[in-house]
């Protein structure tokens, strides 16, 4: 299915079309249309008006039976929704088969489960010396905010958007959702799905196109938005709230990161070793919560870095970076690793193939040690297939280390002492600390990240409250 904007229940391409390259090989394997802003303040006002009408009087039994609908619908297209996202992507079928896909339709199905079974609260007053009973009753309900936009990114694109689709919707919400210009293929499906779900026109709308100066800061900055939802760069953050800040929008933020792995002398080595490739390496580093800073006391350094660096050289089926400029980011850090006085233990330039993928956007899987914590390369998010490995002493060193950065979104610890884990993981400066695993994920914990990671915090309960503000109604009886 060809991008097309989904506006008032009907398919559009309204809008100079520009080229969409395949990772893979850097060819040219399709175009997308630019939505012009009368097509974003055409959906806005489709939302609008969904909410005045059928969409707004659905109850919760009914969206709920929706969302698992739309749930059916992608596991109906399932092999179409994977191939999609392996062409927009280049990622390897294995990971949207099991994890970009399969999340998405748990994504629905969750909150469905979620927002049927959510209690709302009471509290029966008494007022002392009031005329009658002297008693009230306080109950609260949940309201939608209303038309709600929703960014996301490129790196896990149906996951990622459909995270925050669900619960809004779930919530009673309007959507306009943009997807990142570089993935727009199943966020169409997405909707080819939702409008066969039936649900009624203006209740889901998705324009695509690019961010700054064009559809993304238009939907952003739309005096018809309710509510933001954004997950992506933290400077493009910065500048969506720039815009949100005119109208007071409220804003909900999962943004970038530079994650620390923090491995300990008493650490099971074999399984940290094997944990951190998967922190670092999983789609090529593209993934928010990616380790791209590695803190191994001393007595095991030599060892763990050794390990690192056999395990990551022979990494085979690994994914190319998003675009050629992506790629282009990633390598420049390469280069300056090596002017910082980085010593490059694996990886640090472009993989030769000998096929079709010498024309694509890959680097190499790259280690590296011996930079200061001040080295840029160690402080700024490269969000590539790279990770910088230093040691440290004890135990507050380690905890120094890992929160002294401008990011706070995830971190991990490796150590076989309970007591040990339990005393460092609230004191890590993240929203999401695992120990002993990486990425393992519940829907009804809380995401989300701390500093210049995000705002707020969405997953299960939490999500379902930025999408719904609550009413107290008082009651005299
Ligand atoms: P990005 O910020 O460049 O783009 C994300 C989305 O925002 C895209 O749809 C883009 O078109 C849009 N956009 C860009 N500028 C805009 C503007 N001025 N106004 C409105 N919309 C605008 O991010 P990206 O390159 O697509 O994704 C990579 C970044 O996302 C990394 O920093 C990564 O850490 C972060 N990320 C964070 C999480 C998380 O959960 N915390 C998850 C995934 C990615
Ligand atoms: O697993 C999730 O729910 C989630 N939001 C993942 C984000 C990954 C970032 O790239």
């Amino acid at each position: 299915m060809k991008p097309a904007h989904y506006v008032n229940g009907a398919f559009t391409t309204t809008g100079t079309a520009f080229p969409l390259f395949s990772p893979v090989d850097g060819s040219q394997v399709g175009a997308v249309p630019e939505a012009p802003r009368d097509v974003v303040d055409a959906a806005v006002r489709a939302a609008r008006t969904a909410l005045a009408g059928p969409w707004g009087r659905t109850s919760v039994e009914e969206r709920c039976s929706m969302l698992r609908r739309i749930a059916d619908g992608i596991e109906a297209r399932f092999d179409e929704f994977v191939a999609a996202e392996v062409a927009d992507t280049g990622k390897p079928r294995e990971l949207a088969a099991t994890v970009d896909i399969p999340r998405a339709i748990g994504n629905f199905r969750s909150y469905a489960d979620l927002a049927y079974g959510r209690p709302e609260r009471a509290y029966p007053t008494t007022v002392p010396g009031w005329s009658g009973s002297g008693q009230a009753l306080n109950y609260t309900v949940r309201r939608p905010l209303g038309v709600v936009a929703i960014i996301s990114p490129w790196n896990l694109p149906l996951l990622l958007l459909t995270w925050k689709v669900a619960p809004a919707l779930a919530a009673g919400n309007a959507v306009v959702a943009k997807p990142s210009e570089e993935t727009p293929s199943t966020a169409t499906l997405l909707a080819a799905v939702i409008d066969e779900a039936g649900l009624p026109a203006g209740a889901f709308n998705l324009v695509h196109g690019h961010g700054a100066n064009a559809a993304g800061e238009h939907l952003a900055s739309h005096p018809g938005v309710d509510a933001i939802a954004f997950t992506g760069a933290s400077a493009t953050g910065t500048a969506i709230m720039r815009g949100a800040a005119d109208h007071v929008t409220p804003v909900s933020f999962e943004l970038g990161g530079k994650n620390a792995a923090l491995v300990f002398a008493d650490a099971d080595l074999a399984e940290a070793v094997e944990g951190t490739v998967r922190s670092s390496f999983t789609h090529s580093g593209q993934i928010c919560l990616c380790t791209e800073r590695v803190y191994v006391q001393r007595s095991r350094f030599e060892e763990f870095v050794d390990a690192l660096a056999e395990r990551v050289r022979a990494l085979q089926d690994y994914g190319p970076m998003i675009s050629a400029e992506h790629r282009d980011k990633v390598l420049s850090y390469y280069r300056l690793a090596v002017e910082e006085g980085a010593t490059v233990v694996a990886g640090g330039g472009v993989p030769s193939f000998g096929d079709e993928r010498d024309g694509g956007f890959y680097v190499e899987p790259t280690v590296l040690t011996g930079l200061p914590q001040t080295a840029r390369t160690v402080r700024e998010e490269i969000f590539g297939p790279v990770c910088h490995v230093a040691p440290f002493d004890d135990e507050d060193e380690a905890v120094r280390l890992a929160n002294d950065s401008p990011y706070g979104l995830a971190a991990t610890v490796w150590t076989t002492d309970l007591s040990r884990a339990h005393r460092v993981a609230p004191r890590v400066e993240a929203g999401i600390v695992w120990v002993n695993c990486w990425n393992l994920r519940d829907l009804r914990t809380p995401f989300g990240g701390v500093k210049a990671s995000g705002i707020g915090r969405e997953g299960g309960e939490y999500s379902l409250d930025f999408f719904s503000e609550p009413v107290n109604v008082c009651v005299k009886i």
